[in-house]
């Protein structure tokens, strides 16, 4: 039987750079995610009689909420749900479920690389029928529904059996539990020569993957040990937590330590990766190296044609604003379009599905390309190994001679987090005041040439968004950025992008600190981090 609940609106249910993401606790109030999930239905129109997709990166209240969106998919006229077995899709897979069944849109409930667990965080985004992320239009709709609604439909019934692949029916709906896994595997199977990385694999190359005791981890172990024969252990934490083991599933210097360590070691294995909650993210490391994500968007897009699913080359590359330019040099020497974004993979999908770009990525570890509309961490892990067991050159190798053709962007990012939200917001809007008279300073022996508040204007639909990130550009090249983060959950996050590059015949070879030193000491003295946060260092610097 459907019942209509009525309820009084929540007020904070705007979506950030990536979905609906709160403390769990928000979630657990009576009819929250009811709410919220009420608002997507009743922005979208035509939904009778068609397909949802439904899955999350398994954290703590993804069982519940999988349930209660199959509920109100049921009372919302969907015909058919799909749903991953345990309630489990990464983000990738979602992505490419959604557009293999020609589902109308998908749920996915995750909060990505924030932590998770009963006192940690939840979210839930709602992904369109090209199998990405809602674009702003939609997302803007859905915060402004969520303000007035008053009302929800569901399905009143006992929960679905979601652990056992099959079908069955919540009143005329039919609920179609299938593998997560495996229609993933086979797309990541048509795109990458298999063959050649089992071969390079067998003679002996040694991988270590950290699925973070995240989504990935049963994905990474169907695909990296039982298909390319990677000796099992090659994946670790490999089985999915709903608290992720009490870490944070953020691949980063700070939450993959042990994988940076091991990277390190005397024994270092020849490539190591790690992805993220949900699947989405990845870091690539070798023998002694850290592939910055930037640089890997460009040494990926350098090297894409060596994969036989882009054999054919590229239709060009974008990068989100704050990623540096490396990925732009690789463009434009192989004469290709490129395309400079605000940060958020649903700013990809429109180039994507104009076919303007095949690669796209961000400097927060996401890489991915036209076969989903999500980034895609084992995308990029299996991109990599393809090109290594087609070059049998290693990573650092690999890396500099990319250096040598290309010039190197030495690129960090500095995360102040939880921070006062005022404070934060004050520190924008000062740098926001002051932007019309950098052009023509000196700071130290930096050159500023342009400062302004990134505005995109998307050449497919004409939409424009304003206000996403205060650039600082320099001569030579250089550039500091500010913005804050719109995935937090407490506070205010104030990330601080720094980038310098060095041309071709320049130095190739500085530790990243050192290369970046002016340019740490110019971004406190143009934004008064240290006075405004009362930070006297950031807290994560990737
Ligand atoms: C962060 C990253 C951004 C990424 C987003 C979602 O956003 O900076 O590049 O697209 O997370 O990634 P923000 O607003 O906190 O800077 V995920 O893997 O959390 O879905
Ligand atoms: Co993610």
């Amino acid at each position: 039987m459907i019942r209509t609940v009525a309820v009084s609106p929540f007020s904070d249910q705007k979506p950030g750079t990536s979905g609906l993401r709160k403390k769990v606790s928000v979630f657990r109030q009576p009819h929250y995610a009811e709410c919220f999930i009420q608002s997507i239905f009743d922005v979208l129109e035509g939904m009778d009689g068609q397909t949802l997709v439904v899955g999350g990166d398994g954290r703590f209240w993804n069982r519940e909420v999988v349930q209660t969106t199959i509920r109100m998919a049921a009372a919302n006229g969907f015909a058919r749900v799909i749903v991953g077995r345990g309630g489990i899709l990464s983000t990738p897979a979602a992505s490419h479920v959604i557009r293999k069944y020609g589902a109308f849109g998908g749920i996915i409930l995750s909060a990505s690389h924030n932590p998770g667990g009963p006192d940690e965080d939840f979210g839930i985004k709602y992904n369109a029928s090209n199998g990405g992320p809602a674009p702003e239009r939609i997302t803007d709709a859905i915060y402004a529904r969520s303000r007035i609604i008053d009302s929800y439909r569901i399905y009143e019934t006992g929960d679905v059996d979601i652990d056992v692949i099959g079908d069955s029916f919540v009143g005329a709906t039919k609920v179609q539990v299938i593998d997560p896994v495996a229609d993933y595997a086979d797309l990541m199977e048509g795109l990458f020569d298999f063959a050649a990385i089992r071969a390079l694999i067998a003679g002996g190359f040694r991988l270590s993957f950290d699925a973070m005791h995240a989504v990935t981890g049963p994905y990474a172990v169907e695909i990296l040990e039982r298909r390319l024969g990677a000796p099992a252990g090659s994946v670790v934490n490999a089985v999915p937590l709903p608290d992720f083991g009490g870490h944070h599933p953020d691949p980063n210097m700070v939450h993959a330590k042990a994988l940076f360590d091991r990277m390190f070691a005397a024994d270092a294995p020849d490539f190591g990766a790690a992805s993220d909650g949900d699947g989405d993210r990845n870091i690539i490391l070798g023998r002694g190296i850290f592939v910055t994500p930037s640089d890997s968007l460009a040494m990926l897009a350098a090297n894409a044609h060596l994969a036989p699913g882009y054999a054919d080359g590229l239709a060009g590359i974008a990068r989100s604003m704050p990623t540096s330019a490396a990925a732009d040099r690789v463009a434009d020497a192989l004469g290709l379009p490129h395309y400079e974004t605000p940060t958020g993979w649903k700013f990809f999908g429109n180039l994507l599905d104009a076919g303007r770009v095949t690669i796209c990525g961000e400097e927060s570890a996401g890489t991915g390309s036209s076969h989903v509309r999500e980034k895609d961490g084992l995308w990029a892990v299996l991109l990599w190994l393809n090109i290594l067991a087609a070059r049998r050159e290693s990573v650092a190798a690999i890396a500099r001679q990319h250096w040598l053709r290309f010039g190197r962007n030495y690129y960090a990012r500095h995360d102040y987090e939880a921070i006062d939200s005022a404070a934060a917001e004050g520190l924008i809007a000062a740098l926001r005041e002051k932007l019309a008279t950098l052009p023509g300073n000196r700071i130290g022996d930096l050159a500023v040439i342009a400062a302004d508040d990134f505005a995109y204007h998307d050449p497919v639909d004409g939409s424009d968004s304003r206000h996403q990130g205060i650039r600082i550009l320099f001569e030579g090249g250089s550039r500091i950025v500010f913005r804050l983060s719109g995935t937090g959950t407490s506070g205010a996050t104030l990330r601080v992008y720094l980038e310098r590059y060095e041309p071709a015949d320049g130095r190739l070879d500085y530790e990243t600190p050192a290369a970046l030193a002016g340019l740490i000491a110019a971004a406190d003295g143009i934004a008064e981090i240290r006075s405004r946060t009362g930070r006297q260092r950031p807290d994560v610097i990737t």
